[in-house]
């Protein structure tokens, strides 16, 4: 049978993270995949989670299943990290997903049990793995504006005339924070806007909630997805915790969905389960038990906060170096939205060739889109990066 297959594309942001490696130089540059590195360029475990998991090791009793929602404290823990009391408890289930990739793929198959083929609104750009995880629940895609090539902002104006113009069969996926590829985000008032036109056309929201903390803090970041969710009567978020805990080969995420009243909650949350038990009938639990602790304790809580608060922290300060860096050597300001994105990438507007060009002249890595992963930003090289991209632009 397998005769009738022609070989599929890979994904390209995974093949260049092996292209990075198998490069000789001593002094290329990886700004490629979306995995955060600090000052070694190593992605390293936190230490809260090191605790944690030496806790669950000595504390563990039994390995047998938990049921298609997985780890209930986990669902309660991020219910509160996410959500934070913003909407009625009683409306609201939790499913504990493999990753937020995962999370998404649970929340777009109910989707599809609650309106065949519907359409899935995406932002121009979006992370690529979106249209396939849509296309593969059996869902239909269409773009909205966002990114503004000319200011490397958004196309706010733009992006709320069309969502304003959709209806209840839509369904609109908005990034919670920190936008992948682009790194140019919502304003508090923005999301306030969208929230209003989400709450007069009655299309859902679904939330990809992926970098909960990288950009401005765990509560500032949440502000939309707090807003969105308290303004509609239904809306869905995917969390993630690969990248905010660091956990990103445990695959741990959780599909969130907000429903009218409690009734019409139990009922879509039996068809996201029975979506669950058809797929992989239940997540692995190890990641899920590792943020359940955290989370649930005092002291590590704190001690997770503190490392994602310099996680964070560094970042910014990567942006605000290359920005400047940059700004110094061009004596031109047309670089400084580095340090105004939030998250890890910024969006840098350059065609293919000058990446191609930076890659294979100065061992300087990007998405093939000109995205930048900021934290792949070597800090005692920051004036050598900026030499390289100034030269490439000419
Ligand atoms: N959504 C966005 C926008 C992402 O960038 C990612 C990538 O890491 C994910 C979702 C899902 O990540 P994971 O499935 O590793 O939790
Ligand atoms: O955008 C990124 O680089 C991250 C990592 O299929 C990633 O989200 C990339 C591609 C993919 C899964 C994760």
């Amino acid at each position: 049978m397998f005769e009738t297959l022609s070989k599929a594309p890979g994904d390209k942001i995974l093949a260049l993270m092996g292209e990075f490696a198998a490069d000789p130089r001593q002094d290329k540059i990886d700004l490629g995949v979306g995995v955060y590195k600090d000052e070694n360029g190593v992605t390293p475990i936190m230490s809260a989670v090191k605790k944690a998991e030496e806790t669950m090791l000595a504390a563990a009793k039994t390995k047998t299943y938990l049921g298609m929602a997985g780890n209930k404290g986990f669902g309660a823990a991020v219910l509160d990290l996410v959500l934070a009391g913003s909407v009625e408890r009683d409306w609201v289930r939790i499913a504990q997903a493999p990753g937020g990739t995962g999370s998404l793929w649970v929340l777009m198959q109910l989707v599809n049990r609650a309106r065949p083929g519907a359409t899935v609104w995406v932002s121009d750009p979006t992370w690529p793995n979106h249209p396939p995880i849509v296309h593969n629940a059996g869902l239909e895609v269409a773009t909205y504006p966002y990114f503004d090539a000319e200011t490397r902002g958004v196309k706010f104006e733009e992006m709320l005339a069309c969502l304003d113009a959709l209806g209840k069969d839509d369904v609109v996926l908005l990034h919670g924070c920190c936008h992948n590829p682009t790194g140019a985000n919502l304003t508090n008032a923005q999301w306030d806007a969208v929230a209003a036109s989400l709450a007069r056309t009655g299309a859902l929201p679904l939330i990809d909630l992926a970098y909960l903390g990288f950009g401005d803090g765990l509560a500032e970041d949440a502000y939309g997805t707090r807003k969105v969710a308290a303004s509609v009567p239904e809306a869905m978020v995917a969390f993630s915790g690969s990248k905010n805990f660091g956990l990103y080969r445990e695959r741990i995420g959780a599909a969130i969905l907000v429903a009218r009243d409690g009734a019409m909650a139990d009922i879509a949350n039996s068809q996201m389960l029975a979506g669950i038990r058809a797929s992989y009938s239940q997540p692995p639990d190890h990641g899920a038990e590792i943020i359940r602790t955290i989370l649930e304790d005092k002291t590590l809580r704190a001690e997770w906060e503190a490392e994602l608060d310099a996680t964070r922290a560094r970042m910014i300060r990567l942006r605000a170096k290359l920005a400047e860096a940059i700004r110094q050597r061009s004596n031109a300001n047309d670089f400084d939205f580095i340090a105004e994105h939030r998250g890890m990438f910024s969006l840098l507007g350059l065609p293919g060739e000058t990446v191609d060009h930076l890659k294979v002249t100065n061992g300087i890595y990007m998405i093939g889109d000109s995205r930048i992963n900021v934290a792949g930003i070597p800090e005692d090289r920051v004036g050598v990066l900026a030499d390289a991209l100034i030269a490439a632009i000419k």
